[in-house]
């Protein structure tokens, strides 16, 4: 059985309002969050049993929920971590002289970074890219499509309807204005410091 698990909100579910309302953080954690932990799980059981088996009739359609539930579960647990009742603050130290380096100032990438969520049909990423051996932001369509392989998430922002629509209506430019009421850069600075030191 796998046993992947809902982690707990970092904060109450009325800690960012009036930014995001407690209703939404609870749904949104409880039950969507909730979902893709299970879907991850019944996925993984599916795939073990048809290995066993030699049955492989459901088995393609359990790998793309692997990566569909799998991805949404990592990128709300991200979510949750770039955020809190503490947050609203331009980024510090090395990922803020990154930014700087990488996009030119903090005020240009910010405006990629909204383009980014105004466009995108799952996600708004800040990522570091390996590769390139750069910061750069992806437009994200579901969980899992528009993604660079080997880049490393530090930065999250969830676009889908159920993010915002409770709260804000079909305006999802206030959404993200509110988001950064309340982004915190403390877990996207260490995720970040992490990938660089992981890769050089
Ligand atoms: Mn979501």
């Amino acid at each position: 059985m796998s046993d992947y698990e809902l982690p707990p909100l970092p904060y109450d579910y009325d800690a960012l309002e009036p930014h995001i309302s407690e209703q939404v953080l609870t749904w949104h954690h409880d039950t969507h969050h909730q979902g893709y932990v299970n879907g991850w799980n019944a996925a993984e059981d599916t795939l073990e049993a048809n290995r066993e088996s030699g049955d492989h009739a459901s088995t393609a359609g359990a790998l793309g929920d692997v990566t569909h539930n799998g991805s949404g579960h990592i990128l709300h647990t991200l979510f949750w971590q770039s955020m809190s009742p503490e947050g609203g603050d331009e980024p510090s130290g090395e990922l803020a002289d990154r930014i700087a380096e990488d996009f030119g100032s903090y005020d240009a990438w910010k405006a990629e970074f909204e383009t980014a969520a105004s466009a995108a049909g799952g996600w708004a990423l800040l990522v570091y890219d390996p590769h390139a051996e750069r910061l750069r932001n992806v437009a994200v369509d579901k969980h899992d499509q528009g993604a660079l392989w080997g880049s490393q998430p530090v930065l999250a922002l969830d676009v889908w309807e159920h993010s915002y629509y409770h709260d804000y209506g079909p305006d999802r430019g206030s959404f993200v204005d509110a988001f950064f009421e309340v982004v915190d850069w403390d877990e996207p600075s260490e995720r970040y410091t992490q990938a660089v030191e992981r890769f050089e």
